[in-house]
């Protein structure tokens, strides 16, 4: 790679620890004092390299790197602005102390290498990620990941539609616009958009009895008598949100598309439910790789009305608060395969809570097929589970119940390593940390 951005983020970075050979001296002087654990030690470490000459010599000084087993994670190169060099290169590497430490000798011996620079990365590990601490700073977590725009991607059944392009554009301002406390704007639903509703309303409908789980059931019914739940009324998310604020304190807030995970779920920690407000093209009601307010209203809402459930969901969110990336992910997994994909067994059967189930009539059918695997839930295994976001999915977890559910999503979450334990305070609608920092 011959960019400069790495290079100069490193060299600020590294500035503010001292300058650059300071951290080379008490590299090497504390080098030889360490302990044998302190030794097989791998860590991340940056070698800024000055070439005397042309770039001849980098096949070879690749070599050593690869002799010492030291693993490269990153290259980069640029001009010198030193006098008699050409060239300076920066190598991302990892390994031990003690490999480094060989490794930097040998490479000081060559003639073509006029200065070497050993730096560890101490404190980008210990680098917290910010996360929010009152339910008002979910203002700021609306970043979207850019998959499945009708813009964006030509597989979207709406690219060429600039009619409902327009219309998605029009109701994502409502989202972009949207500040924690207000009401969340009306949006008067076309006979379109009305029509695509009642046709996946009446179908799936049809298979709710046989195919949805009990806490699902009883909610619709009830969105069906007191919330204008029916094939002609697209229920509007303002209305749907207060109603859910009764039953288990969740809050809907309008959202423009797909989320970062780690934004969606941090939401859940405040009880907010991140919410799609347009509606799926009409040429593929069936089943929509995207989130839309068919998924959302006859998915999730019935399920985060049943207590249970909402507080599964929130201890999720909770959970995900300045998670490491990887960790992230493995909990964005799991709420995939639970709260959009989970089938659980109720009476000696298997039914549906998983809300990316419940508004999709043709996965629905299938994942109680015999067409599908299907897997205990075991957050261990299923959190690294790979999965396919754009089409139906080729494997479901079950749970044997809700609680159980919940005790194997806690025991999971005590194994992630996190700074500091976080708890919620309803009053105030913070998360505080233990030791109140
Ligand atoms: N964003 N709006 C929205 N809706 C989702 O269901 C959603 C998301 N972003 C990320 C995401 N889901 C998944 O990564 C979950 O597994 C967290
Ligand atoms: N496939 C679901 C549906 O068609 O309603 C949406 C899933 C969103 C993750
Ligand atoms: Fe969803």
């Amino acid at each position: 790679t011959v960019t400069n951005y790495e290079f100069e983020k490193r060299e600020r970075h590294s500035s503010k620890g001292g300058s650059i050979s300071e951290e080379e001296d008490v590299f090497t002087q504390n080098g030889s004092e360490s302990s044998p654990v302190d030794k097989e030690l791998t860590r991340k470490y940056s070698v800024v390299i000055t070439l005397r000459d042309s770039m001849h010599s980098l096949s070879k000084i690749i070599r050593i790197f690869e002799n010492t087993k030291v693993t490269l994670d990153h290259i980069e190169s640029r001009h010198s602005r030193k006098n008699g060099a050409q060239f300076e290169i920066l190598v991302s590497c990892c390994g031990s102390r003690e490999r480094l430490t060989s490794l930097a000798n040998v490479l000081r011996q060559s003639s073509q290498i006029m200065d070497l620079v050993l730096l560890a990365e101490r404190d980008t590990e210990k680098k917290e990620t910010w996360f929010p601490r009152h339910i008002s700073e979910l203002n700021l977590c609306t970043h979207l990941a850019t998959k499945f725009e009708p813009e964006l991607d030509s597989d979207h059944p709406g690219f060429t539609d600039m009619k409902y392009r327009a219309r998605r554009k029009q109701i994502a301002d409502i989202a972009f616009d949207y500040k924690y406390g207000h009401p969340i704007t009306r949006v008067q639903y076309t006979d379109e958009e009305i029509r695509t509703w009642g046709h996946v309303f009446r179908k799936l409908k049809s298979l709710f009895s046989t195919h949805a789980c009990r806490e699902h059931r009883d909610v619709f019914d009830i969105l069906e008598k007191e919330c204008g739940y029916s094939d002609n009324n697209i229920p509007q998310l303002e209305d749907i949100s207060n109603f859910l604020k009764k039953r288990t304190g969740f809050m809907l807030r309008p959202v423009a598309g797909l989320l970062s995970a780690r934004d969606f779920l941090a939401s859940l920690a405040f009880r907010v439910f991140q919410c799609t407000q347009y509606v799926r093209h009409g040429s593929k009601p069936d089943h929509s790789p995207e989130p839309d307010c068919i998924h959302e209203l006859l998915g999730h809402v019935p399920m985060l009305a049943d207590q249970k459930f909402a507080q599964f969901s929130q201890e999720l969110g909770l959970a995900s608060l300045s998670a490491s990336d990887e960790d992230i992910e493995k909990f964005a997994t799991l709420y995939w395969f639970t709260v959009e994909f989970g089938l659980c067994k109720q009476n000696g059967e298997l039914r549906a809570y998983g809300a990316g189930l419940l508004s999709s009539y043709a996965e629905l059918q299938h994942a109680l097929s015999d067409v599908p695997e299907r897997r205990p839930l075991e957050p261990m295994t299923t959190s690294v589970q790979e999965y396919t976001d754009d089409d139906l999915q080729p494997i479901y977890f079950v749970t044997e119940s809700f609680d159980d559910m919940m005790e194997k999503m806690r025991q999971y979450a005590a194994t992630i390593p996190r700074s500091n334990e976080i708890r919620y305070d309803p009053y105030t609608n913070t998360v505080q940390r233990l030791d109140n920092t």
